[in-house]
């Protein structure tokens, strides 16, 4: 089966708790601080394996999850670092938000992409010493790594598509132009996933796609509809197959150009070429003068073939090179940044019989602090007050005692008083 959409789940490492910890010395009651920091959470990458066809390495395991780091711990000990998580992907896969903005179109053989960022270390509590305090009973836990539903989207990429109705004889042109060996049948539908063939010519490659048949109503998702019409959006170039010996070869033809219009007017424009087939049957000898007039009235190039036969297609590979020269080249999608918030804002929303608070900065602090240790959650109290936490909730109406949601925890709202 031919995969080309996933939808997975992805969680960076969190980041190794810091340690806390004091230098056991002979006769020394206690040491100095000596907790080391915790290890860096492993990323997660994407990177383009040319080898890759598909994306059904991603079929039905959706969340992916990237090592933590190590704790740290005494005598300075730094926690190791997780390991990356590397994910092969084929040229060609659109990397998404959950909001839909794009992380990344990604092209090229080993191109790469770091998707979820690893969360940092917590510090040990040596490094909280300071002239005033020589022995921090303090130590931060990890951050958590970034987590996130993300699409992934295969769009192929070629030089030239073949299109055309069914039975056209798109796979018989693909296996007499590439390397390509297209399954090829006298019923319509054979080809059900669009499939890549070079040819090659002077040592230079082109590549060409064999898209599956077209017929009307595709943009609306008939037949294969969109599925067909997303690999088209990267070919720079088409040629369009006709059965010249069915009756209703111009129909098929319009039919055609159509659909590409109805799904995305700017795919009509792009250069294209008519392979008028199977040249080999009397029914199209007889219908090619007057087809041939009505596309060439219209501007259209159109080369006579039979690719049962291997008629005309001297000629035909001649102009396909000449069409695929002459297309611009497709530029892979602009990534889109998240949208920018200020990291430091917080907001504050009624949740429950109480409040919650939300914001980046603030929810990081929260999740990086011990609630078994008082030093922190003293320090965590200060750090709310300092940044106007505090005061933002009491302007929100809340009294002592109401709780108070950040992240996954909950506290009691204290007035000043208390602390
Ligand atoms: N006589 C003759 N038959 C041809 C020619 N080209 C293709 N055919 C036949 O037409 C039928 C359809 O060919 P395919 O290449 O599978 O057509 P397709 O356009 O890929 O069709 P789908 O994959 O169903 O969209 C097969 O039976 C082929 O042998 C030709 O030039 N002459
Ligand atoms: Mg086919």
């Amino acid at each position: 089966m031919f995969v080309d959409e996933a939808r997975i789940h992805l969680k960076a490492g969190d980041g190794g708790n810091g340690a806390l910890s004091f230098r056991r010395e002979k006769y020394v009651p206690r040491g100095g601080p000596d907790g080391g920091d915790g290890g860096r959470g492993g990323d997660i990458v994407f990177r383009v394996d040319p080898g890759e066809r598909t994306l059904s390495a991603f079929r039905g395991r959706h969340h992916y999850k990237a090592e933590s780091g190590g704790g740290g711990s005494g005598a300075l000990r730094h926690g190791a670092d997780g390991e990356d998580l590397l994910l092969y992907v084929p040229a060609g896969t659109v990397i998404r938000r959950e909001d839909g903005s794009v992380v990344r179109d990604l092209r090229n053989p080993g191109e790469t992409v770091l998707v979820a960022r690893g969360g940092r270390g917590g510090r040990g509590n040596a490094r909280f010493t300071s002239s005033r305090e020589r022995a921090p009973r303090l130590a931060e836990q990890g951050e958590p790594g970034e987590e996130g539903w993300f699409t992934l989207e295969l769009r192929l990429v070629a030089d030239v598509g073949l299109l055309g109705f069914p039975n056209a004889g798109k796979s018989t042109l693909l296996r007499r132009l590439t390397n390509a060996r297209p399954k090829i049948g006298d019923y319509p539908f054979t080809t059900l996933e669009p499939e890549l063939g070079i040819a090659e010519r002077d040592g230079q490659g082109l590549v060409l796609a064999d898209l599956p048949g077209l017929i009307e109503g595709a943009h609306e998702g008939r037949g294969l509809g969109h599925h067909f019409l997303r690999h088209a959006s990267r070919c720079r170039a088409y040629v369009q197959v006709l059965d010249t010996s069915a009756e209703d070869a111009l129909f098929a033809y319009r039919a055609v150009r159509e659909e590409l219009a109805l799904y995305d007017q700017e795919l009509a424009a792009r250069p294209f070429l008519v392979a008028l087939n199977k040249m080999d049957l009397p029914a199209a000898r007889e219908a090619l003068p007057a087809l041939r007039e009505a596309l060439t009235r219209e501007g259209v190039t159109c080369v006579a073939v039979s690719a049962g036969s291997g008629e005309g297609l001297t000629e035909l590979t001649d102009r396909i090179w000449r069409l695929a020269q002459s297309a611009p080249v497709q530029e892979p999608l602009p990534p889109e940044t998240k949208e920018r918030v200020d990291p430091t804002a917080f907001r504050i929303v009624p949740e429950g019989d109480g409040y919650r608070v939300e914001g980046v900065t603030v929810e990081r602090r929260v999740a990086m602090t011990d609630f078994a240790n008082d030093r922190a959650l003293r320090s965590l109290q200060r750090y709310l007050r300092r940044k106007g936490v505090e005061e933002a909730l009491r302007r929100e109406g809340a009294q002592p005692g109401d709780t108070v949601h950040i992240r996954d925890m909950e506290f009691d709202f204290l007035d000043d008083a208390d602390l």
